[in-house]
């Protein structure tokens, strides 16, 4: 008899480890253990959601008619990893193979391909994880050769690959003749909009069960339970997919950048943690939003515009699938990388969230509430300042794995290494995601109760991302000033004078100095 071992982020009915075993004769093994809840100190709601749902998919495989071998954690137990635990389900049933799907992380799949058989003494098998839409022998053909990579041309592949939101006579024509309709999401929200219901699950007793162990066993982990909202089965995911569709996708485009003080959610779909931990697959996701537009236009659902289910559509078969290749094409040596040189500690408020900065105290108080954030308060807020701080990248990094419940090594560390920190030399983005105060207070309502004045950039009370923007222009003039879509930035620079140049610098010194009492 074989082992399947199905991970934390390997809930999905039809894995490949489970198509390749027989219910009749092989067994499955799930672990909850304290490598993986330790390796960061996560958010206590990602521990709690996982080890919820880890509990909930074992339940589904026995009725279905597995044989199942559960671990529960035990901070006492000497099975404290994945390997301690394989090696006892192997030694108790004589196993002769373990099967498992490739790891989301390399840190666990590296492990495996050089440890595991030996330490187990049977043979491993790995499978491809064939829940994404591009492999990782198709993105390396891709991005052969390229210098520089850009999702947009990647996407455009996965579009013609997957057939979503194609049309013309051989299918091959983008729908509404542009493939990328992002020009029209940035509106600034109204106010007038309601914004949707929030869908409300009733807990079992799975579910308190395991609250009650993360509070117990984890109370150093960053975060509180009080208001746990996340689905913690496949039937709840899929509601929560229902709900995203029918009240929240007609809007998501026009108000996918827009921030508002004390709406947490806006228009997104907090389907991240659901994906990623397996409960709803990529292409399900996909397929349900075009059907959900499709039916819009027959009159039979509510509308939804071109540019909401196009701009849902590219961040997951785009980005998502995007961030996956660079991971597994340059790991581990992406992790490495520090192109810009930062040295600068991440500031205390990150882990309690008390600044006068309203932008970041919103933002960090969504992560402290909920382990959630949107897109644009990850990049323009906590990952702007970040940036403009100098912060070192790997306590960034470190800082974006913990406070998520959807964060993973292989979709956090592109998009923070590269995407916000900007930290592989451009090889993700063409630009860095720099923006002074004035995009903050384009784009949310932050700035009417801020402490700091978004309008000023050199006085005690001026808005600190305005001087930090202009220092972090100054002091990475030589990498910078060649790239020609920061040329106008850099002419703008030229026309300010000495004297202001040098106040601007002064401040951000300051800033740069008392970081900790911002
Ligand atoms: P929506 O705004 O509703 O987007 C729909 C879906 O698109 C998401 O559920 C997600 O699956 C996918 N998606 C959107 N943007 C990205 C992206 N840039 N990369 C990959 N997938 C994307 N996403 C994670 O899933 N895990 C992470 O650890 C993570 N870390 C991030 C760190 C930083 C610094 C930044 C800037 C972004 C990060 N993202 C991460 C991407 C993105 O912010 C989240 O996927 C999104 O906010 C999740 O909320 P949502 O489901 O409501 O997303
Ligand atoms: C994130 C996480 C946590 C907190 N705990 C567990 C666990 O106890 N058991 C498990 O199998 N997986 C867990 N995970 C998810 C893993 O970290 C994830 O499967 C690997 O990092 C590979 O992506
Ligand atoms: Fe953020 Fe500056 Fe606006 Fe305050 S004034 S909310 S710090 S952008």
């Amino acid at each position: 008899m074989r082992i399947g071992l199905i991970l934390g982020d390997q809930l999905t009915v039809n894995l490949a480890t489970l198509r390749v075993l027989d219910a009749a004769t092989d067994r499955i093994l799930m672990a909850e253990v304290a490598e993986e809840a330790g390796y960061v100190r996560h958010h206590k709601q990602k521990i709690a959601f996982l080890f919820s749902a880890m509990r909930h998919f074992a339940e589904q495989l026995q009725q279905q008619g597995w044989q199942v071998d559960y671990h529960r954690y035990d901070a006492q137990s000497d099975l404290d990893s994945l390997l301690a635990v394989a090696k006892a389900c192997v030694q108790q049933h004589g196993a002769s193979e373990l099967v498992i799907t490739q790891c989301g992380e390399y840190r666990l799949q590296h492990a495996i391909d050089n440890l595991w058989a030996s330490e187990l003494g049977v043979p491993v098998q790995v499978f491809a994880d064939d829940r994404f839409v591009c492999d990782s022998a198709e993105f390396t053909r891709w991005a052969d050769g390229k210098k520089q990579l850009r999702m947009e041309f990647f996407y455009r592949e996965m579009r013609r690959k997957t057939g979503l939101l194609m049309e013309g006579p051989q299918g091959n024509e983008p729908v509404g003749g542009k493939w990328n309709y992002d020009a029209d999401n940035r509106k600034r929200y109204d106010g007038k909009t309601p914004l949707p219901r929030e869908l409300v699950f009733e807990r079992d007793a799975i579910d308190q069960e395991v609250l009650a162990l993360v509070e117990r066993e984890f109370p150093d982990h960053i975060g509180n339970l009080d208001d746990f909202r996340w689905g913690t089965t496949q039937s709840q995911a899929e509601q929560a997919l229902d709900h995203f569709l029918a009240e929240r996708l007609p809007y998501f485009g026009d108000y996918q950048d827009a921030m508002t003080t004390g709406e947490d959610f806006m228009f997104h779909s907090l389907l991240s943690p659901y994906i990623n931990a397996g409960l709803l697959t990529a292409m399900q996701v996909c397929t349900a939003a075009e059907r959900a537009w499709l039916q819009g236009k027959q009159g039979d659902g509510p509308e939804i515009p071109l540019n909401a289910v196009e701009g849902f559509i590219r961040q997951i078969i785009g980005w998502r699938e995007y961030v996956r290749g660079i991971y597994w094409l340059h790991m581990p040596d992406y992790a490495e990388q520090n192109r810009l040189g930062n040295k600068q500690d991440l500031p205390r408020y990150y882990w309690d969230g008390n600044t006068g900065m309203k932008c970041m105290s919103e933002a960090l108080r969504n992560m402290l509430d909920h382990a959630y954030a949107h897109h644009i308060q990850r990049l323009m807020v906590t990952g702007n300042f970040a940036l403009l701080t100098g912060t070192e990248p790997k306590q960034i990094c470190e800082w974006y794995l913990a406070v998520y419940a959807d964060a993973y090594d292989w979709v956090e560390l592109p998009n923070t290494l590269g995407m916000v920190m900007h930290a592989d030399g451009g090889y993700l983005g063409s630009k860095p995601y720099a923006a002074s105060g004035n995009y903050i207070h384009k784009m949310s309502d932050y700035c009417k109760t801020c402490r700091y004045n978004v309008k000023t950039s050199v006085e005690s009370n001026s808005c600190p991302f305005n001087s930090l923007y202009w220092h972090f222009i100054m002091r990475h003039k030589e990498q910078f000033q060649s790239n020609h879509r920061m040329s106008m930035i850099y002419r703008n620079l030229d026309k300010q004078s000495d004297e202001k140049k040098q106040a601007l610098w002064d401040r951000a010194e300051y800033l740069l100095a008392n970081l900790d009492d911002l």
